[in-house]
């Protein structure tokens, strides 16, 4: 196999990018408001996004879904514009998993 064929099975091997979306804990977003964000764009259940904000409140942050670079990306510009038309500092940002 030439080096040039070789590449290319390589780069068509290679496993596609994921990405953790994270959300970041602050002083000033209500509690319910964190619930109402991972209920609206997560897609999570009441009793697990409740789980998840009080996991962010303790710790400073927790991984909300992992997804595409493409859908990640959504999600962190969809939590970051909702919370800013309702007046919260929320702040989500994306993370590229270690596979
Ligand atoms: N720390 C916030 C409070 O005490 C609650 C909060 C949780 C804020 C999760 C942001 O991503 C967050 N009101």
């Amino acid at each position: 196999m030439t080096q040039a064929n070789l590449k290319n099975v390589k780069q068509k091997l290679k496993i596609p990018n994921r990405f953790d979306v994270i959300l970041l804990n602050d002083d000033y977003t209500s509690m319910e408001f964190v619930v109402e964000v991972l209920k609206k764009f997560f897609h999570k259940e009441f009793l697990a996004a409740e789980a998840i904000m009080l996991k962010i409140h303790l710790d400073g942050e927790a991984v909300c879904g992992t997804y595409s670079y493409d859908v990640a990306q959504t999600k962190v510009s969809q939590v970051i514009e909702y919370s800013r038309k309702n007046d919260q500092p929320l702040m989500s940002v994306l993370r590229e998993l270690n596979l």
